[in-house]
């Protein structure tokens, strides 16, 4: 069997038309997983690993119907992406949000399953979600929401089938109240969700999990690099689990973190945000345009993204495609050393290309957001036996798994004149053991 970057790609196309965002997720893998497996694993071509790869193992789609407070009935879509159970139970997050379709939940599973590879944990690839907009909904309608969407999809996962979690739109309201309703439908309390509440089978620091580790990963490569995180400029942006946590972490390392955003602006703070200044950035709720009001250092610039301002460190933690290629090429002029991602696939193509032509450290979201995940397979783990681990235990192991990653992206990605690319490691590292898996399963 031959394997040809360009014709991989022409069937891919083929076989997924109109999801530009898919596309763009298996390009980014198999442009550096072709050459490897051509020139070190011809097992892996013989035995078309990747082509198998590429293919969702199942995908579910289902109506959700609800009603809203007017007594009015809506109807949205819900899906299922169970991308690759390889290595474990599928498992990643829900999103609800407008712009959900399957192109984008198809990208998110298909990373999700060399993430969770990564995290040396084992779980497999999975993500779901639908179209439904939380925004400006009641307490009420999230939850009529969330049990309707949950007695469809209730068939289709268990503790050792498919685990979800949250994304985009989903964190511990909805997360308690999805788990609810399975638990009332199987008549059974079980590690079906993750992300879950202390009270009630969670793990503690699962909602830092993910700003945390991506900062543990980002003093990795300074680290490497023999600098430290002290008085470094950070930009973020969002304004949500991943964003807040990022920020509050970076604070007590010692960076000074200059802005956060969300889809309607960015607050830009030239002295720096504190922990005070994060806590009354929550109390805004989505208006962030309020906050010079209180803090005069600060300025608002709607419609804006932060990547116009300078700093050392840029963590886009919002959403894909949020970093183009004109930002990239401002964030290098302008000084930027890493580029790190909380949120999944935020650069473009050619922003990454930007990116590694002027020789930054770029560390990929597979990478740098797998924090998230590793604490719900930490989670998961604690629900199997029963058990609660406090929290410095969670965090410490938390910190071991980023610093594996950061080592396994080294490992595979150092390339001769020794810049890292990270993105070639953790493609080839996170591979590796679901291909391995692959083979020893059996063509299925
Ligand atoms: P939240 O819903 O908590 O927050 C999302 C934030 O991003 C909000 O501030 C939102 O602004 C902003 N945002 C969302 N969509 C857009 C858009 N189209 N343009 C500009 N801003 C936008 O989500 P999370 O923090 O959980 O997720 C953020 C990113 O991190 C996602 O890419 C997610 O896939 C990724 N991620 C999340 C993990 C987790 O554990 N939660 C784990 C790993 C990755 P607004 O309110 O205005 O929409
Ligand atoms: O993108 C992600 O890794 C997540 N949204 C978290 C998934 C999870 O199962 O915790």
């Amino acid at each position: 069997m031959s394997l040809n970057f360009k014709n991989f790609i022409k069937l891919v196309e083929r076989r997924n038309p109109n999801e530009p965002e898919f596309l763009q997720a298996v390009t980014e893998v198999v442009e550096d997983l072709i050459p490897y497996i051509v020139e070190n694993r011809p097992d892996l071509v013989d035995l078309n690993i990747l082509g198998r790869i590429v293919e969702p193992e199942r995908m579910i789609t289902f109506r959700v119907a609800w009603m809203d407070d007017n007594n009015e009935v809506q109807v949205n879509r819900g899906y299922r992406v169970q991308m690759n159970s390889a290595i474990g139970p599928y498992k990643g997050g829900l999103r609800f949000a407008p712009d959900v379709n399957l192109s984008i939940l198809k990208f998110l599973a298909f990373e999700q399953v060399f993430k969770n590879s990564l995290t040396g944990l084992p779980i497999g690839g999975g993500k779901g979600g639908s179209d439904f907009d939380p925004k400006g909904k009641s307490d009420t309608e999230i939850m009529r929401f969330c049990q309707s969407f949950m007695t469809e999809l209730h068939r289709h996962i268990g503790p050792g089938t498919d685990v979800p979690a949250g994304d985009i739109g989903v964190g511990g309201r909805e997360v308690g109240y999805l788990f609810g309703q399975y638990k009332r439908l199987q008549n059974s309390f079980s590690g079906v969700m993750t992300g879950k509440g202390t009270q009630w089978g969670g793990s503690f620091i699962r909602p830092e999990a993910t700003g945390y580790g991506l900062l543990y990963f980002v003093q990795c490569i300074l680290d490497f690099n023999n600098e430290s995180i002290e008085n470094k400029t950070v930009t973020i942006s969002g304004a949500g689990n991943v964003a807040y946590y990022a920020a509050e972490k970076a604070i007590q390392l010692g960076a000074k973190v200059l802005t956060l955003s969300n889809s309607q602006g960015t607050i830009y703070d030239k002295e720096g945000l504190t922990f005070e200044k994060l806590q009354h950035i929550t109390s805004l709720g989505r208006n962030l345009s309020r906050y010079p009001k209180k803090y005069p250092s600060g300025s608002y610039h709607a419609k804006e993204t932060p990547w116009q301002f300078k700093c050392d460190i840029a963590l886009p933690c919002a959403t894909q495609n949020e970093i183009s290629e004109a930002d990239a090429k401002r964030l290098v002029k302008n000084g930027c050393k890493i580029v790190a991602e909380g949120a999944n696939m935020p650069s473009t193509a050619e922003a990454i290309r930007v990116y590694e032509q002027a020789k930054i450290h770029f560390g990929p979201g597979k990478a740098a957001n797998a924090g998230g995940v590793a604490v719900s397979g930490l989670e998961m783990s604690q629900n199997a036996i029963g058990q609660q681990w406090p929290h410095e235990k969670v965090d410490h192991r938390l910190k071991l798994i980023m610093e594996e990653i950061h080592k396994t992206c080294v490992r595979y990605g150092k390339e001769p004149n020794g810049y890292i690319n990270y993105l070639k490691g953790a493609n080839i590292g996170g591979f590796l053991k679901v291909a391995e898996a692959m083979k020893a399963q059996g063509v299925v």
